[in-house]
């Protein structure tokens, strides 16, 4: 059966848990990473070297980053629904993931770290302020690419909306001042309502 290591909490386990939902696939979560700990030991760096979290182990085959995850796990089990058959399609899926990894999540990151694990009396509101901004920005064009689409890689869900979706459920719960995002807004409530999304959506930040 497939095993996932890592606590809900972070959000690059979520990733890993909302794609498995979706999937409708069996798996056993072990929890692991900040107070949980394990990520330390030797059996856990024996399956990822970094002692982060997510990793996974399915039949045999030991797997970290969860973007990889993502994509293994939708290649192997959603073919023509979250991992498209269509080329230009699943380019477009991987460009958004790479996006949320690489500008999205980085950009929003501070405002995350400031509010939710930094002890109020510590807290910068500078940092706090300029990651709002970028969030922003960064959710603009976000909104002006979901204007003309109903999901971030065309017309149906795939493993594109996952990591952003993740990101993006962050952001609005975080006490932040937001500007309107409708577009965003549209694309957030649908991925809320959808079964496999359940776990993250239902989760406080912590
Ligand atoms: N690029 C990695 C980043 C993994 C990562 O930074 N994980 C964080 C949680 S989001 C972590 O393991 N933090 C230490 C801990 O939880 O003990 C991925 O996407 O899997």
């Amino acid at each position: 059966m497939l095993r996932i290591w890592g606590r809900l909490t972070s959000v690059n386990v979520q990733k890993v848990v909302w794609c498995a939902d979706e999937l409708g696939l069996r798996y056993e979560r072990i929890d692991a990473g900040r107070d949980f700990g394990l990520v330390d030991t030797p059996e856990y760096r024996a399956r990822n070297p970094n002692g982060l979290v997510p990793v996974i182990e399915d039949d045999g085959f030991v797997l970290w980053e969860s973007n990889a995850i993502v994509r293994y796990l939708a290649a192997r089990h959603g073919e023509g629904t979250l991992w498209p058959t269509d080329i230009s399609m699943r380019a477009d899926a991987d460009r958004w993931m790479d996006w949320q990894a690489t500008s999205f999540n980085p950009a929003i990151g501070p405002a995350f770290w400031q509010l939710i694990r930094t002890a109020p009396g510590k807290r910068d509101v500078a940092v706090i302020e300029a990651a709002r901004d970028s969030g922003e920005q960064q959710l603009a064009l976000l909104d002006a690419h979901l204007a003309t689409h109903d999901f971030v890689a065309g017309p149906s869900f795939t493993m594109g909306d996952i990591p952003l979706g993740c990101s993006v459920d962050r952001w609005y719960k975080l006490p932040l001042a937001r500007e309107a995002h409708p577009h965003v807004e549209r694309w957030y409530a649908a991925l809320r309502g959808r079964k496999g999304a359940r776990q993250v959506v239902e989760l406080g930040l912590a």
